[in-house]
């Protein structure tokens, strides 16, 4: 019969194709390429409980992890400095901007942050909202919470329209971006606003080295049994991310035209040999690829934010009035920040960490830690689909910092 002479051909294609897709893909998770034998349950589980992979782990925060088995190979060819042995307690925090009516959302993050991570390490929250938390969403919220938790209302010229803002035509643009995801949402863009350019002054945050930011309604799939801020800190990262993805390009028409003009105002600020541009544009600075990082998600330094570049950078922006004509989002702000100002090797993929916002995740793909830490799928993981940036993340080498002296002279 010939249909199924042409079902057994199609059959045989089939096959050809997938073996050989299994043998030459270099991304699928290690344990699931073919021609490595999955290893046995037995296996993985006595040869990696959480003691002999990360023997610190459980000492608490200022202690040294030993998580650096599968990044080495990458900071090995990044010629990292040696670690910093003894990085003391980490002044750290989670920071939560959320509304009142996201309790519910928040505390089902939370619960599994603790669960998956702070149980151990204690490390304390700071929640932000707009508007006054009520006694019931702090009393619910402090249940689960077992580091300090403090309540802060953000002042409100960090979430109102600056005086050169001119709010007719910020309604308009508001109207114009209906058919864009919160294209029309007027708090978003305060939101946005404040994330990018304010978060890190709130006197709560004062204290804090580092910060994590959560979200409501965020799942972290695997347990996280070292602490990143010591990771960090040890390792002197600036800014950490799980998930990168490229920006609606209808959000940011102009937010690269206004990034290469302040880089022509401020020739100084940008090292050309300790950049990331190469990450988010091609050597002659033209476009932007819209690559960056998923904010939503973040463990950075706050000093980072606080520096006179990233401030002279945020008020040029806000001065060009995109968080209010456009929807400038702060993930592509702190990612364009960080690729003019960071070198790859302060950027760190935390690919270890189970996150998933939005039905996007991260979930770790090298078996030794999915097997035993994670309730989530790898081949689920978002670096596999093409709207990823973060293979091309990984693939950065010194190459990617970019002279912008091309740029200046035009
Ligand atoms: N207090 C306060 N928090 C807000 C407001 N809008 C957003 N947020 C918080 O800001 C963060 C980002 O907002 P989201 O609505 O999650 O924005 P997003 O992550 O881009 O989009 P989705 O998660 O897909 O809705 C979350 O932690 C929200 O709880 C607001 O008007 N007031
Ligand atoms: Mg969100």
């Amino acid at each position: 019969m010939p249909s199924l002479r042409l079902l057994k051909v199609l059959l045989a294609i089939g096959t050809i194709v997938t073996v050989l897709h299994l043998l030459l893909s270099p991304n699928l998770p290690r344990g699931y390429q073919a021609g490595v034998p999955p290893e046995s349950p037995r296996y993985v589980y006595h040869h990696y409980t959480t003691a002999n992979h990360y023997p610190n782990a459980a000492d608490g925060a200022g202690q040294t992890p030993n998580a650096t088995a599968n990044h080495a190979p990458i900071e090995a060819a990044l010629a990292l400095p040696p670690l910093a042995s003894t990085p003391g307690p980490v002044k750290a925090c989670f920071v939560i901007l959320v509304r009142n009516r996201e309790l519910f959302a928040l505390r089902a993050s939370i619960r599994q942050l603790e669960d998956r991570f702070n149980h151990k390490y204690h490390y304390p929250y700071v929640f932000l909202n707009d508007e006054p938390f009520t006694d019931e969403f702090m009393r619910y919220i402090t249940r689960f919470t077992s580091g300090n938790a403090t309540f802060g209302v953000v002042p409100t010229e960090h979430w109102s329209y600056p005086p050169w803002i001119d709010q007719q035509k910020a309604i308009i643009a508001r109207i114009k971006m209906g058919n864009v995801i919160y294209g029309s949402s007027e708090s978003y863009r305060h939101m946005c606003r404040f994330n990018s350019g304010f978060f890190y002054h709130h006197p709560l945050l004062a204290e804090y080295e580092y910060y994590w930011r959560v979200e409501p309604g965020v799942d972290f799939t695997c347990d996280i049994d070292y602490d990143p801020f010591v990771y960090m800190k040890q390792r002197d990262l600036t800014y950490g991310f799980t998930i990168s993805m490229k920006e609606i390009a209808e959000t940011v028409p102009t937010l690269w035209e206004t990034t290469r003009q302040f880089m022509r105002a401020r020739p100084g600020l940008v090292d050309p040999k300790r950049n990331t541009l190469g990450w988010v544009t091609d050597q002659s600075l033209e476009t932007y690829n819209l690559c960056h990082f998923w904010s939503n998600f973040e463990i950075a330094r706050l000093d980072f934010f606080r520096s006179e570049k990233y401030q002279a950078y945020f008020d040029y922006l806000d001065r060009a009035g995109g968080f209010f004509y456009e929807r400038w989002g702060d993930a592509p702000v702190h990612s364009l920040a960080a690729a003019m100002f960071l070198p790859r090797e302060k950027i760190h993929w935390f690919d270890d960490i189970g996150y998933v916002h939005q039905k996007i995740e991260n979930c770790p793909m090298d078996s030794d830690v999915n097997y035993g830490k994670c309730t989530c799928n790898p081949m689920s993981n978002f670096y596999l689909l093409m709207p990823s940036c973060t293979r091309e993340f990984k693939a950065l080498d010194a190459d990617a910092s970019l002279d912008i002296s091309g740029l200046l002279k035009s």
